[in-house]
Order: structure tokens, then C-alpha cells, then sequence
């Protein structure tokens, strides 16, 4: 492409792994292919990671977090250093947001929040940094109690495709800021932008060793780092079955673990609604990055008096995203990740439909013009979806949504929690008292009331039932890479037990 941003080819085309304060190359000698998904061009390679690569990433990692160069920094140092890298985002924005373009397919407008989303991350945990703090307790027998809280060591980070950087934000932040030292490895189809994000923390004072990146396949350099004995803290965010081998990888190890994993969030439209906007709400919370989301509002729920009038606007809005290439500013919809995906999701809607459900609008598109290369699929509305339908049950993680009906509050919020799913959900009312009944009753980790997919940094996200559990963003975040010590310190005179 000739339009590469300033700053961009920099990062363009890596060297190898970044350990220890540099680029590596690949213990296999191997390189996996990078493809643009909205056109199928191999544009780039990062390096085919295997478990000695990932070996000498967790080796870094421990020296530099026994060394103390971090770990034990002030923390207002953390926070200044972590500042400093969310300005060096902040300078490089364009660049970042076209590899992540390239990258994952998502429109540039969209590629551009991601980015400046991972800068006011990394400010948030920055400013954290030297907000951590133990507790003291008097104990019985004149004993002084102090709890400190302290860094959990090396920790190990997988993190998928979707939001590439800003998801590896949510991870790295928080523990950076804790004074953990990080093994990161990014999805195999996105890790261009975190291997410049490392390389930024470096220039920006994070110590080498302390923020390392592998690359490769999750059976390759994923599943040895969820294994590797020296990991203390395994973060992982990626599909349910994933999230299992990555649970029982941990439990053979009896090491922490967490994980944010699949949803099939609701999204409910009662009939006191302002409907225009559920509408425009229903739409943007499924078809937001293609769909590809993990909390993205995958089962409407509408009440049968607006169903039909909310249906039309649905499928009007639809049809009047600009699903175009996304390095186009008027790009509202990029192109599915992966061939392997797209067809995944359009084998998801075929066999729905084959068991009932109406194609309302959307699903594959003619090959022409800019589809003729690429893996894209339209904004697809299915109804007659009911409650048992694998359509229902299993995500799809496309940009496809059901509408099902209900008839009053008590069916609608059972509709919302009968699935093995907890991770998000919406509600839209005027009612302040239906609105607290959703909020009180919904089983889920998050919960928008009159809006849908802003996911800030200050408000901790994560699931409950198989979504996953621990959160990432906000205080709790900082949580999952901390431990607490108790420290028992005497004021009174020795007793010798034995003696008497
Ligand atoms: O994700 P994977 P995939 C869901 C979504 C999607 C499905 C499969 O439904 O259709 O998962 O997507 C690494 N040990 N989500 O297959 O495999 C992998 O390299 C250790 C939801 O692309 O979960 C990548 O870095 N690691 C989700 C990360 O796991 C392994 C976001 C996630 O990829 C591994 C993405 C292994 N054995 C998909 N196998 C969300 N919650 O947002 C793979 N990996």
C-alpha cells in the first residue's frame, strides 16, 4: 500500500519476538503470514513462536521482575513511565490505527477509538500505580497486623483478534502499573500493534524484560505459556472452549487464572421504550466492529406491542450501514477476520435459517467489486429465533442479531438469562423501576440501561456463569496481579510455649 502513515513501516514488518528489551528472532526460524482481511493480501509475517521462545520470554520476565528495576520501583515512577507510553500512543495514533486496520479488517474511524481508548487505559493505570495499598489491623495478643499488597510476579496474557490493542491494554495496564512483569502473546492474526505497543514501553522507560511479547499460534506459544510453571498469573480474553484448555492448563499447576471469555448478551427493547433510539442502539450494539465483540447485543428481546414497527427500523438501519473497505472514511463496517471465520458465521445463519429462522436482511454477499477479495458479511437480521434455537444458544461473534419476543417483564428477563452466557446485557425503558428490576435481575457482568457498548476504562468488565470470571478495567483489574501478605508483627513480651 502506498499510503502507509508516517511511523507506520517502523512497525511494520517485525524482526522477531520482543524479549528483553529487544526483537528476537524466532527460535523455529519460522515466520506466520499476515493477511489484510478486507482484501486477502499477505502484507507482512511476525515470527512462529514455539515454547522456547515463550521459555525465554517468561526467563526475562522473571529476572527482570527478581531484579527489582520495576517491581519494586515507586510507584509514582510506574505511573509516570506508564503516562509517558499512553502520550507515545497518543503521537502515533494514525500509524497504530492503520496496522490495526490492516490488521483486523475494522473500519479506520473505529481502528482510531481503539487507539486513543488504549492511551486513556494506560492513563488510568497510570495514575493507579500509586494508589495500591495494603491495610493494618491490631490482632490479638498485642500483635501489630499489616496486609501488604504485593505484585504477583510474572504473568502470562493471551489476548484475541478483536480489539487487538486495546483489549491488550485491559491486560497489560493494569499489571505493569501492579509492578508485574508481562509475557504477552497476541493473537496470531493481530499482534502488530502490540509489538510496537512494547516497543514504545521501552522507549517510554519501562525496563527490558518487563513487557515482552510472543508471537505464533495458540497451540504453539498460547497453550506453552498457559503451561509454563514459572507463569504466576495467567490473563487470558478469547472463545469459551479456549478459556477451558487455558483453565485446565492453570488447575494442572494450581496457579490463578483469569478469564473473559464468549457471551450472547441481551439486548431488551421494552414497550415504553424511546424507540427511535433502541433502534439506533440495537443496531450500533451488534454491528460495532462487524460484530466481532465480545459483549456485542446478540439476542434482541422486544415486546410484542413495538415488535413489528421495532423490526422495520432494525432492518432499515441495517441496510443502511456502509459496509465498505475500511481504510475508507466512510467506512462503517469492515470485513470478518478470517475466511475460517467468515465461513463459520455464514454456516451459523444458513443452518438457523434451515431450522426455522427468517433471513430479514443481510447474510452473504455477491463477490463484486470490493467483495470480490476478502471475508465479508452483511448486517443480518434473523427473527422467529426461539429460546431453544442453537441461534439463540451459541455465539456467532458477526455481525448477526436475533429478535425474539416477549410479552411481559417477567418472560423478558427470563429470555435474558437462559443462556450459559453472562457477559453483558441492555435494557431500553422509561420505567426507572423496570430499568432497576433489569439492573437487580439480569445475570450478567455488565449491564446498560437507554445505551449499549461503551465499555470505559473505569467501570471493571468481565462475566459471570461460563462467560468467565475476574475482571479487566477499573480497580478490580489491578486485583488479579496483586497478592496480599499478611504480616504479624509482635509488641509483646515472648512466651515460650513449651516453658510452662
Ligand atoms: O479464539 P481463541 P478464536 C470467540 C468467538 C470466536 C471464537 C473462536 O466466538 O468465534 O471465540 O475464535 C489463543 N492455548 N471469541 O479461535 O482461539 C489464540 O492464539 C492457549 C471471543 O480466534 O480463543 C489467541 O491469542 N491459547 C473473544 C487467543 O487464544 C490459545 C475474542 C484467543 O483465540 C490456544 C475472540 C490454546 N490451546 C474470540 N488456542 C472475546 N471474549 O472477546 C488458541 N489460543
Amino acid at each position: 500500500m502506498s499510503n502507509t502513515p508516517p511511523g507506520a513501516d517502523r512497525f511494520l514488518h517485525p524482526a522477531g519476538h520482543f524479549i528483553d528489551g529487544r526483537l528476537v528472532p524466532p527460535d523455529s526460524g519460522l515466520s506466520l503470514p499476515v493477511e489484510d482481511p478486507s482484501t486477502g493480501e499477505l502484507f507482512s509475517t511476525i515470527p512462529a513462536g514455539n515454547a522456547a521462545d515463550v521459555d525465554l520470554a517468561v526467563r526475562a520476565a522473571r529476572k527482570s521482575f527478581a531484579s527489582g528495576s520495576w517491581s519494586r520501583a515507586e510507584p509514582s515512577h510506574r505511573g509516570r513511565v506508564l503516562w509517558a507510553l499512553a502520550g507515545k500512543i497518543r503521537e502515533q495514533l494514525e500509524a497504530l490505527a492503520w496496522l490495526e486496520t490492516r490488521d483486523s479488517g475494522k473500519p479506520i474511524i473505529e481502528a482510531r477509538a481503539d487507539i486513543a481508548g488504549t492511551a486513556d487505559i494506560i492513563e488510568y493505570y497510570a495514575g493507579l500505580a500509586s494508589k495500591i495499598a495494603g491495610q493494618t489491623m491490631p490482632l490479638p495478643g498485642r500483635t501489630l497486623g499489616m496486609v501488604l499488597r504485593e505484585p504477583a510476579g510474572v504473568v502470562g496474557q493471551i489476548t484475541p483478534w478483536n480489539f487487538p490493542l486495546y483489549v491488550g491494554a485491559w491486560k497489560f495496564a493494569p499489571a505493569l502499573a501492579a509492578g508485574c512483569s508481562v509475557v504477552l502473546k497476541p493473537s496470531e492474526l493481530t499482534s502488530l500493534t502490540l509489538l510496537a505497543a512494547a516497543q514504545l514501553a521501552l522507549e517510554a522507560g519501562v525496563p527490558g524484560g518487563v513487557f515482552n511479547i510472543v508471537t505464533g499460534t495458540g497451540v504453539d506459544a498460547g497453550a506453552p505459556l498457559s503451561a509454563h510453571p514459572d507463569v504466576d498469573v495467567l490473563a487470558f480474553t478469547g472463545g469459551t472452549v479456549t478459556g477451558q484448555k487455558v483453565l485446565e492448563a492453570r488447575a494442572k499447576l494450581i496457579r490463578p487464572a483469569q478469564l473473559e471469555l464468549g457471551g450472547k448478551s441481551p439486548n431488551i427493547v421494552f414497550d415504553d421504550a424511546d424507540l427511535p433510539r433502541a433502534i439506533a442502539g440495537g443496531a450500533f450494539g451488534i454491528f460495532y466492529n462487524q460484530g466481532e465483540n465480545c459483549n456485542a447485543g446478540s439476542r434482541l428481546l422486544v415486546h410484542d406491542k413495538v415488535y413489528d414497527q421495532y423490526v422495520a427500523g432494525l432492518v432499515l438501519a441495517a441496510n443502511k450501514i456502509r459496509v465498505l473497505p475500511p481504510l475508507d472514511e466512510r467506512s462503517q463496517m469492515g470485513a470478518l477476520i478470517s475466511a475460517a471465520h467468515r465461513d463459520k458465521v455464514a454456516d451459523r445463519v444458513r443452518a438457523g435459517v434451515a431450522a426455522g429462522a427468517t433471513l430479514r436482511c443481510g447474510g452473504e454477499v455477491a463477490p463484486n467489486d470490493h467483495f470480490a477479495r476478502g471475508h465479508w458479511y452483511l448486517p443480518t437480521v434473523l427473527t422467529e429465533v426461539g429460546k431453544d434455537d442453537v441461534l439463540f444458544q451459541e455465539e456467532i461473534f458477526g455481525p448477526v442479531v436475533t429478535v425474539t419476543r416477549f410479552h411481559d417483564d417477567d418472560e423478558a428477563i427470563a429470555l435474558a438469562n437462559a443462556t450459559q452466557f453472562g457477559l453483558a446485557a441492555g435494557a431500553w425503558t422509561r420505567s426507572v423501576d423496570r430499568a432497576l428490576r433489569c439492573a437487580n435481575e439480569l445475570q450478567s457482568g455488565y449491564v446498560w440501561i437507554n445505551q449499549y457498548n461503551p465499555t470505559p476504562v473505569e467501570a471493571p468488565f468481565g462475566g459471570v456463569k461460563s462467560s468467565g470470571f475476574g475482571r479487566d478495567c477499573g480497580p478490580q483489574a489491578v486485583e488479579t496481579y496483586l497478592t496480599w501478605k499478611s504480616v504479624l508483627w509482635s509488641l509483646a513480651p515472648f512466651e515460650d510455649y513449651y516453658q510452662s
